[in-house]
């Protein structure tokens, strides 16, 4: 096994590895735990909120900050393969389009598809190679509306939740979780208008949600379509985000972070690996539908038909 190529950060050994990685070769899991001494330097950046928010624009404009820095950029879009945004693989590719010859940046979309309730062990394998490859930040893109999409930040150092100005719905829909993984919470399409009143409102629910110490939460207005020019907004993000990687990952609360971040990596890891088997233990009795009708007939009961497939994990 030949690690170097990707440690050399050569954009095809590394595209071959997470194409290894989709499909669980073991060669390719044998290469993420030879990679693993050498990540953990990157700055993962997760981009979330809710669909056609403007994450891709927004995503695609920090490219453009960060390469004009001189960092190298990897990119994982996590499709969301919803009824939301069908087909959003297409429409961020076109957007992102204008990066995609340049060899500092790599972006890498993973469907949902196929990817279930392993989405976030995925994203975390991505990042790792990207990570190994020597780009500075990894940007990850998901659409905040489930569940899989909130956990996949958990592999975010900073995590940005974009909304837009709009009466109820959006913020009703941001409050649910949403607003508790947000560390920047950024107003795109700030060229509309009542973002000041969604400022407000975003205020308001970040006082309310305070219980002890109100986190320290950004909120900045950002018009994504404008890319980096003054008064986009990007540049503003871009240096909340850098402020809340002071406070977050070098004070003292650091050390904590980092455990918990491991740690939500790991429960992934476990919670894929166990998944993986019980469904390989589901195969092995005639599958799911084959179950559900030997309980629905009263031929077996689901107490009993849960404590075998466990034990035979
Ligand atoms: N007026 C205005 N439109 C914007 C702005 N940012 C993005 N848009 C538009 O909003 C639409 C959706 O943008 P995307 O970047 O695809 O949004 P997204 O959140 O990535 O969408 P999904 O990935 O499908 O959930 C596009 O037509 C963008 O051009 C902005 O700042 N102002
Ligand atoms: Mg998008």
């Amino acid at each position: 096994m030949n690690i170097d190529p990707i440690l050399d950060g050569e954009i095809r050994a590394g595209a071959r590895l997470m194409r290894d990685l989709d499909d669980r070769r073991p060669d390719a899991i044998a290469m993420l735990k030879a990679l693993y001494p050498h990540t953990g330097k990157a700055y993962l950046v997760g981009i979330t909120g809710n669909p056609g928010a403007g994450k891709s624009t927004v995503v695609d404009a920090l490219i453009a900050h960060y390469r004009a820095n001189n960092e190298r950029v990897g990119v994982v879009c996590v499709d969301p393969t919803s009824p939301f945004s069908g087909g959003a693989i297409l429409g961020d590719r076109i957007r992102m389009q204008r990066h995609a010859l340049d060899p500092g940046v790599f972006i890498r979309s993973l469907a949902t598809r196929g990817h279930l309730g392993g989405l976030s062990r995925s994203t975390f394998d991505v990042a790792h190679v990207l990570d190994a490859m020597g780009f500075d930040r990894v940007l990850i893109e998901t659409v905040g509306v489930g569940q899989d999409e909130v956990d996949v930040m958990k592999a975010a150092h900073t995590t940005v939740v974009v909304t837009v100005p709009g009466l109820g719905d959006d913020i009703q829909a941001i409050k649910s979780g949403l607003l508790e993984v947000a560390d920047v919470l950024v107003v795109n399409k700030a060229d509309r208008e009542g973002a000041d009143r969604t400022e407000r409102d975003l205020l308001h629910m970040l006082d309310l949600r305070a219980t002890g110490e109100r986190k320290d939460v950004e909120i900045v207005r950002t018009i994504a379509t404008r890319g980096t020019a003054d008064g986009s907004g990007i540049t503003e993000m871009a240096a909340a985000i850098e402020r809340h990687r002071g406070r977050a990952w070098s004070g003292p609360e650091a050390a904590a972070r980092a455990s918990a971040r491991a740690t939500a990596h790991l429960g992934e890891l476990v919670r894929a690996l166990l998944a993986d088997r019980a469904s390989r233990a589901i195969q092995g009795r005639g599958g799911l539908g084959e179950i559900a009708q030997a309980l629905v007939d009263r031929r077996s009961d689901p107490w009993t038909v849960a404590e075998e497939l466990v034990s035979s994990l």
